[in-house]
C-alpha cells in the first residue's frame, strides 16, 4: 500500500511567518506533527511519503504513485485542502482525511472517501481493520480522549527537516480551563493527558539523531496544565537531557498563572524554555468574566508578564477584541497594555466563535452567529454579530494593528522587552544561515526599508545596552517586517 501524507498550504498569515522565514531560507515554521504521528500508526508494511505543500510541490507523479492520500489540516488551510482533494479525485486516488479542520467541519468535503476524525489513536485502528476487510465506512469519530502514553514516536524521517525553522513535539493534550471561545477543550478535553518523560526524551533523541539542532516547539495546549507532573517528571528529565546537547531552545504555550510559580519558571528556563505564548485576551475584567477566563482575573497582568520576562522567558500574547462588554475605550486600553508589557509578538484578533465552543452555542441561541470562521484569527473577520457596531469594531481593530505594528511603536516595544528580558542560558549556537540572515536584514531592513532609521537605532541601542541580546534584536526586526506585511495584506489595505 502506498500512502501519501499530504499537508495543505497555509495562506500568508500572522503565524505563517512567511516573510520572516525567507531571511533564514526556510520554507515553513514546522512540520505537520499530526500527520507524522499518524504515519507512525499505519501498518509498518505500508510505504509512506510526506508531501507538505508548504515546503514542496505536490506533483501528478506523487499522486499517481499513491493508493491512498491521507490529508490533515486546520481550518485556515481549508482552501488548499479542497483543491488537493479535487486533484486526488481527478486521479482516482482515495482520500482519507483527519485533523482539526475535518473534525470541525467534515460535512463540507464531499470528495473525501473516509473521515478518520478526532484523535487517531482511537479512530485509526477501527478504520484500518475495516479497510483490510474491504468494508471501510465513510466516517470514524469518537468522544473518547485516548491515553497518549501509547502514542508512538512521530516518523520525523519522512520530513525534510532542513526546510523547517523549528520542530514540534507534544507532551500533553487538553487544558484544565474553560474559556468560552476556545475549542481546545472540545477537541482535546479538560483533563490534561500527558506522555511520560521517557517518551519525550525518546522523541527528542529521535530528532537529535536525525541531526536536528534548532528550536523545538512543545505544542501543548497548556504545558503547565499538570504542574506536578511537569515539575517532578518532565522538567528534571529535560534538564538532564540538555546537559550534553550544546543548546536546544524550547518554546511552548502556558496560562498566566505561570507567573505565580517562581520555582516552575526557574525550572523551565533551566530546561531550555525561552519563549511562552499566553492567552492574555483583554485587560478588561468584565470581559474576562464574560468569557470565563478566570485564571486571568484579579491580577496585575502587566506585572505578571514582566515577572515571566525577567526570569528569562519571552512572552508572546493572544488578545481579543469584540467581547460583549467591550466599549470603544477598549482599543486604546489594548494598545497601552501591549506597549507597556513589551509583548513583541502580539496576536490581536476579533472574537470568533469556532464550532464546538460554548461561545458558539450561546451565540446560536441568541441568533448572533453568521458564517463559518475563516480559520485565521488575525484577518479582521468574525462570524459573530457583536454588541458594538461592527464598523466601529473593525475601525478600532485596524487602529490597534496599525499602531502596534507601525515601525515606531513596534521597535519601541522591542526595546521595552529587551530592557526587561534576562538572556537565556540555553541558546542555539549561531549557524551560518543566521549570520547570513543578519546581512540580509541589513540590506532589506537597514537599506531598502522605509523604517530603516528605527532598525539602526534598535541595533545600536542593543549593542550598547544589551549586547547579549543582539541576535534577538535582529530576529525581532525581521519578525516586525513579517507582521507589517501581513497587516498590510489583510487588515490595513
Ligand atoms: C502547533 C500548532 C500550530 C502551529 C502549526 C505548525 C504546523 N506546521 O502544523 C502554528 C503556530 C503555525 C499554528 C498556527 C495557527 N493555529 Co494552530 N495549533 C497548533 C497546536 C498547538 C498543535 C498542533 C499539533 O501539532 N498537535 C499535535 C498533533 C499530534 O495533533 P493533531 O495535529 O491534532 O493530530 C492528531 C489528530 O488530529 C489526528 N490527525 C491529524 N491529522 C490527521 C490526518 C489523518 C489522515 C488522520 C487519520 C488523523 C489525523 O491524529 C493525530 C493524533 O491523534 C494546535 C492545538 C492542538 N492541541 O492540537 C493548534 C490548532 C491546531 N491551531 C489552531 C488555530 C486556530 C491556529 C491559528 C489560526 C491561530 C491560533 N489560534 O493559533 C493559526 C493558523 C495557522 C496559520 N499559519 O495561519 C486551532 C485549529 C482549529 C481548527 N478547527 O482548525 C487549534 C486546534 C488550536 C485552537 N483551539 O485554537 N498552530
Amino acid at each position: 500500500m502506498n500512502a501519501l501524507l499530504i499537508y495543505p498550504e497555509f495562506p500568508d498569515t500572522f503565524w505563517s511567518f512567511k516573510h520572516a522565514l525567507k531571511f533564514i531560507r526556510k520554507r515553513a515554521s514546522s512540520p505537520p506533527l499530526g500527520l507524522l504521528t499518524v504515519a507512525a500508526m499505519l501498518p509498518p508494511e505500508w510505504t509512506k511519503r510526506l508531501i507538505d505543500v508548504n515546503v514542496t510541490k505536490l506533483t501528478e507523479k506523487d499522486l499517481a504513485w499513491a493508493d491512498y492520500a491521507l490529508i490533515s489540516g486546520m481550518v485556515v488551510q481549508r482552501e488548499s485542502a479542497l483543491q488537493i482533494t479535487s486533484r486526488c479525485k481527478e486521479l482516482d486516488v482515495k482520500v482519507v482525511a483527519g485533523g482539526p479542520l475535518f473534525t470541525s467541519e467534515y460535512e463540507q468535503f464531499e470528495e473525501v472517501d473516509h473521515f478518520v476524525l478526532n484523535e487517531a489513536e482511537v479512530t485509526l485502528p477501527p478504520f484500518l481493520a475495516d479497510l483490510e476487510q474491504g468494508r471501510a465506512k465513510r466516517v470514524y469519530t469518537t468522544s473518547e480522549f485516548p491515553d497518549i502514553q501509547k502514542t508512538p514516536v512521530p516518523l520525523w524521517e519522512l520530513a525534510d527537516l532542513d526546510r523547517y525553522a523549528s520542530m514540534s513535539i507534544q507532551f500533553s493534550r487538553g487544558c484544565p480551563y474553560n474559556c468560552e471561545f476556545c475549542n481546545v477543550t472540545a477537541l482535546f478535553g479538560h483533563r490534561p493527558r500527558t506522555k511520560t518523560a521517557q517518551q519525550i526524551i525518546a522523541e527528542l533523541n529521535g530528532l537529535y539523531d536525525l541531526g536536528w539542532r534548532g528550536p523545538v516547539f512543545f505544542v501543548d495546549d497548556n504545558l503547565i496544565g499538570n504542574k506536578r507532573c511537569l515539575k517532578n517528571e518532565l522538567l528534571p528529565a529535560l534538564i538532564e537531557w540538555q546537559k550534553d546537547k550544546g543548546g536546544i531552545p524550547f518554546n511552548t504555550e502556558v496560562s498566566i498563572n505561570l507567573a505565580d510559580d517562581e520555582e516552575l519558571m526557574q525550572m523551565m528556563v533551566e530546561a531550555g524554555f525561552d519563549t511562552v505564548f499566553i492567552g492574555i485576551e483583554t485587560p478588561d475584567e468584565d470581559s474576562l468574566t464574560e468569557c470565563s477566563k478566570n485564571q486571568n482575573k484579579n491580577r496585575d497582568l502587566v506585572e505578571d508578564v514582566k515577572r515571566i520576562q525577567r526570569t528569562g522567558l519571552q512572552v508572546q500574547g493572544g488578545f481579543i477584541i469584540g467581547f460583549d462588554h467591550d466599549t470603544p475605550s477598549i482599543f486604546q486600553r489594548q494598545i497601552d497594555f501591549i506597549q507597556k508589557s513589551g509583548i513583541v509578538t502580539a496576536m490581536v484578533g476579533l472574537l470568533q466563535a469556532p464550532p464546538g465552543t460554548r461561545l458558539y452555542e450561546r451565540l446560536k441561541r441568541e441568533g448572533r452567529l453568521l458564517d463559518r470562521i475563516s480559520g485565521d484569527n488575525v484577518d479582521g473577520t468574525t462570524n459573530i454579530i457583536p454588541k458594538m457596531n461592527l464598523d466601529t469594531l473593525r475601525e478600532g481593530y485596524e487602529n490597534i494593528l496599525g499602531h502596534i505594528y507601525s515601525p515606531e511603536h513596534y521597535y519601541e516595544r522591542v526595546k521595552t522587552f529587551l530592557r526587561e528580558y534576562k538572556p537565556p542560558k540555553i541558546k542555539a549556537p549561531l549557524d551560518f544561515e543566521h549570520v547570513l540572515a543578519f546581512f540580509r536584514s541589513i540590506y532589506r531592513l537597514g537599506i531598502m526599508d522605509k523604517a530603516r532609521v528605527h532598525y539602526w537605532k534598535l541595533l545600536l541601542w542593543t549593542l550598547f545596552r544589551r549586547p547579549a541580546l543582539f541576535p534577538l534584536a535582529v530576529t525581532f526586526a525581521i519578525y516586525g517586517h513579517h507582521f507589517r506585511q501581513v497587516c498590510e495584506l489583510h487588515v490595513l489595505s
